[in-house]
């Protein structure tokens, strides 16, 4: 099957079929909920809520097995990937524009595989803040690839230079997008990087999506010293209905872990979210802070942080680079939130830090509501940065089988 093939198969918007079904399964699992909770009206409520999303889960699962549900795990999971096809798809709009409408241009004006075509297709992609490195790289493997396999037409490169894309992802892959939390006990996530890049908007998305799966959350305000900082993230708290530790503004934030540590572990959370403040300006300042925070949350559970993760704001490019350089100086960073990834038409940023900083990039922002936090996967992203592109050629290919008419009306109501 070919790679385009594959992609719209995997992430295209599902057809009415498949949505049909999913609808009457969530309403008779809303029904079978219905008659459990009159059945239990006793129970406490708060924990009830919180266990609601990983029942709902397992539920769909139980009704697969019991050969009485509508749709398989498979289907289910089918349906998950589309949806997360949609969201890549929604959120890579304005690079998804400039990349495709780029990657036509060139394709048409230069029409045979020469070095001239190469050198065009690198500005480009340094254009699109790929990162110098990777672009060498990866147009150096198409080069490879082109003279492997004989290939004389740029067209014939399309979707090469997409593959490429994934695979140079891919490359030294050791599975790190994911996150490092365990089952059992208190895991702590400390979240760093400059003023205004998402930090807290990203607790509260990342609180919302753990919750969901049904983990108890807490927040720290480890933000004391920007105005206004503590507020914001108690707001959020509220939003997704977890408890946020605070203390007053300017107090010390390794003070603020400790107690919310200890809160944390009286009231079995199993995921302590902390907020931090970014002064980068400053930086022996900010190595201290962060040092004494680490040191506070380790001494208080060994294994802590579990994830240091660093937020850098995609419209800010080659800037978020340098960024990141910085704080892997003062911090051990494990993993990267590139928020507002919807903001930026140049959304090769990704690559460029994946590619040069060997830091994974675990979530991406892709807008600024509730469920806009999304896992980073090297396949979704290239399909949200190429998916009209993909439809396009999978439709003009002989080997195409179903009908997918309705494919933009859905994109937009599966949110
Ligand atoms: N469009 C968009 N905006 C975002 C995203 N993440 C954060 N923001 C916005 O960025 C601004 C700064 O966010 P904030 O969380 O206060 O940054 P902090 O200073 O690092 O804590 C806010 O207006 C957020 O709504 C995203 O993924 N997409
Ligand atoms: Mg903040």
């Amino acid at each position: 099957m070919s790679f385009f093939k594959r992609l719209k198969d995997k992430f295209s918007a599902p057809s009415e079929e498949q949505k049909q079904q999913l609808e009457e399964l969530e309403q008779q699992d809303a029904e079978q909920q219905d008659a459990e909770q009159q059945g239990e009206a006793s129970q406490d409520r708060e924990t009830e809520t919180q266990d609601k999303p990983a029942k709902k889960v397992k539920k769909l699962k139980e009704a697969d097995f019991d050969d009485d549900g509508l749709i398989s795990i498979e289907d289910f999971e089918e349906i998950e990937a589309q949806q997360l096809g949609a969201k890549f798809r929604a959120g890579l709009e304005k690079s998804r524009e400039n990349f495709q409408a780029q990657l036509n241009n060139l394709l048409a004006r230069y029409r045979k595989v020469d070095e001239e075509f190469f050198e065009a297709l690198e500005e480009m992609l340094i254009t699109a803040d790929v990162g110098f490195n990777t672009v060498m790289q990866l147009v150096e493997e198409l080069r490879e690839e082109a003279q492997r396999r004989n290939i004389t037409e740029t067209e014939d490169l399309r979707e090469v230079i997409v593959e490429k894309i994934v695979e140079i992802y891919h490359q030294d892959d050791d599975n790190s997008e994911v996150m490092n939390i365990e089952n059992e006990g208190l895991n702590v996530i400390l979240m760093v990087g400059v003023n205004g890049v998402g930090k807290t908007t990203t607790i509260g998305k990342l609180a919302h999506r753990y919750q969901a799966e049904g983990k108890k959350v807490m927040l720290a305000a480890g933000d004391t010293f920007r105005a206004g900082a503590i507020e914001q993230l108690k707001v959020w708290g509220e939003r997704v209905g977890v408890e946020v530790l605070s203390q007053r503004e300017g107090s010390d934030p390794a003070a603020v872990m400790y107690d919310a540590i200890n809160a944390a572990k009286s009231k079995d959370v199993d995921i302590l979210i902390c907020d931090t403040a970014g002064r980068l300006q400053n930086k022996s300042n900010l190595m201290n802070e962060l040092e004494k925070v680490k040191r506070v949350i380790g001494r208080a559970v060994p294994e802590a942080p579990h994830e240091v993760l660093l937020c850098l704001d995609a419209t800010t490019g080659q800037n978020a680079l340098s960024q990141a350089k910085s704080f892997k100086e003062v911090t051990n960073v494990t993993g990267i939130v590139l928020t507002k990834l919807d903001g930026t038409a140049k959304g090769g940023i990704v690559l460029a830090i994946r590619n040069e900083l060997h830091i994974p990039v675990k979530y991406v922002g892709l807008g600024e509501k509730l469920d806009d936090l999304q896992p980073f996967n090297p396949e979704s992203y290239v399909y949200g940065l190429f998916a009209d592109m993909i439809e396009q050629n999978v439709e003009e290919a002989p080997e195409s089988n179903q009908s997918e008419a309705e494919i933009e009306g859905n994109s937009d109501e599966s949110k």
